[in-house]
C-alpha cells in the first residue's frame, strides 16, 4: 500500500519537475525548492557582485591529516589547502526539507526522505513517516568536538579541474548540517514571514538547526533550507579546501556544485554550480611542486564565474 502510494507521488513530482514548476503549482502539486550554488568564496550568498566574494585562499600546514590545520608561515609545510567559504541559496517556490530517522539506535546511520510543500494548503509534513519522497542519502553522527551533530552526506562537492574539464582534485568534505543561516538578497516571493503558517513555524525551526546536536542517540533529525535563506560553510570549516600540494603550476578552475547527482528534487539544476578561474604558480616558476616545499604557491584569482560549472578558457 505504501509502496503504490509512494510509487504515485514519485510519479507526479517527476512529472512536476520535467514540465515545470508553474505547472506542477496549477496541478496542485508540491512546491519545490531550487537550490543555487552561490560564488566561490562568497559568504552570506551572493549579492549580484562577484568581486565581493572573497572569502578564499591558501593555507600551508604542518599536519596534512588535520582537518583544520593552523595556517603556518614557517616550519616545515606537510600540505598546502585552498580553503573557500561555500554558500548554497534557496530560491525556489518552496522550503527544502529533509527528514532523517533510524528505528532504534543499533542502526547506525539514518535514511532520509525529502519532504515537499503542499501547493495547495501550505502544510509541510513534519516528520519522516509524512515526507514524500525517500533519497539515496544518509545522515551520520559526527562526534568530532567541533561538530557532534548529524550530518546529511553529499550536499556540496568541490573540485580543482584543469582547462578541459578533468578533475585534478576533489573535496574530502563529505557532512553537512543545513539551517537557514543567512537571508538571501532579492524578491522571493514565497520567502517565510514570522507568523504561524507552516513555513513559518519550520523557519523560526531552521533558523537555530543544529542537527541533533549532542544527541548521538537521537532516532530523527530534519535539516532544511528555507525560501529565501541560505547555508554556507566558511572557509576555516573542517575541509573547507582543495589540497593542491602536488598540483602542477597551471590555470585551474575551483567548481562547487550543489546537490550536483540531483538526489534532491528542485525546481531547476541549471544554477548549481559555481567556478572560479585561478592560476597557481610554484616557487621559482617550477612546473612542478618541489618534494619538499617550503614555501606555498602563488594562487592569483583570474576571475569568478557565478552560476557557471567552467570558468577558465584556451586564453587563460
Ligand atoms: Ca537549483
Ligand atoms: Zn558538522
Amino acid at each position: 500500500m505504501f509502496r503504490r502510494h509512494a510509487a504515485l507521488i514519485t510519479t507526479a513530482l517527476l512529472v512536476a519537475v520535467v514540465v515545470g514548476p508553474s505547472h506542477a503549482q496549477a496541478s496542485g502539486t508540491v512546491l519545490l525548492p531550487d537550490l543555487r550554488q552561490a560564488p566561490v568564496g562568497c559568504s552570506g550568498g551572493y549579492s549580484g557582485d562577484p568581486s565581493r566574494c572573497v572569502d578564499w585562499d591558501v593555507c600551508p600546514v604542518a599536519d596534512p591529516a588535520a582537518p583544520n590545520g593552523e595556517c603556518v608561515q614557517v616550519g616545515p609545510i606537510g600540505a598546502v589547502r585552498l580553503r573557500f567559504t561555500t554558500s548554497a541559496d534557496n530560491v525556489g517556490d518552496g522550503p527544502l526539507v529533509i527528514h532523517g530517522s533510524r528505528r532504534d539506535v543499533g542502526q547506525r546511520e539514518m535514511t532520509a526522505r525529502q519532504a515537499f510543500q503542499s501547493a495547495v494548503d501550505g502544510s509541510i509534513p513534519m516528520d519522516y513517516a509524512r515526507a514524500q519522497h525517500p533519497i539515496p542519502a544518509t545522515m551520520y553522527y559526527e562526534p568530532a568536538v567541533t561538530h557532534e551533530h548529524w550530518h546529511l552526506l553529499g550536499f556540496e562537492h568541490f573540485q580543482l579541474r584543469t582547462l578541459s574539464g578533468d578533475t585534478v582534485v576533489t573535496d574530502r568534505k563529505t557532512g553537512f548540517c543545513l539551517g537557514d543561516r543567512y537571508a538571501v538578497s532579492g524578491h522571493l516571493p514565497n520567502r517565510p514571514t514570522a507568523d504561524d503558517s507552516p513555513q513559518g513555524r519550520l523557519a523560526a525551526l531552521l533558523r537555530t538547526n543544529r542537527c541533533g546536536h549532542h544527541a548521538p542517540e537521537a532516532l530523527s533529525v530534519v535539516q532544511g533550507i528555507s525560501v529565501g535563506s541560505g547555508d554556507d560553510y566558511p572557509h576555516t570549516v573542517d575541509f573547507q579546501w582543495l589540497d593542491i600540494t602536488k598540483v602542477p603550476s597551471g590555470v585551474y578552475d575551483v567548481v562547487n556544485i550543489v546537490n550536483g547527482d540531483r538526489t534532491l528534487v528542485e525546481k531547476s539544476y541549471a544554477n548549481n554550480a559555481s567556478a572560479m578561474t585561478i592560476s597557481i604558480r610554484w616557487p621559482g616558476n617550477a612546473t612542478e611542486p618541489p618534494a619538499t616545499i617550503t614555501m606555498p604557491p602563488q594562487v592569483r584569482l583570474v576571475r569568478n564565474c557565478p552560476g557557471a560549472e567552467q570558468c577558465a578558457t584556451l586564453r587563460d
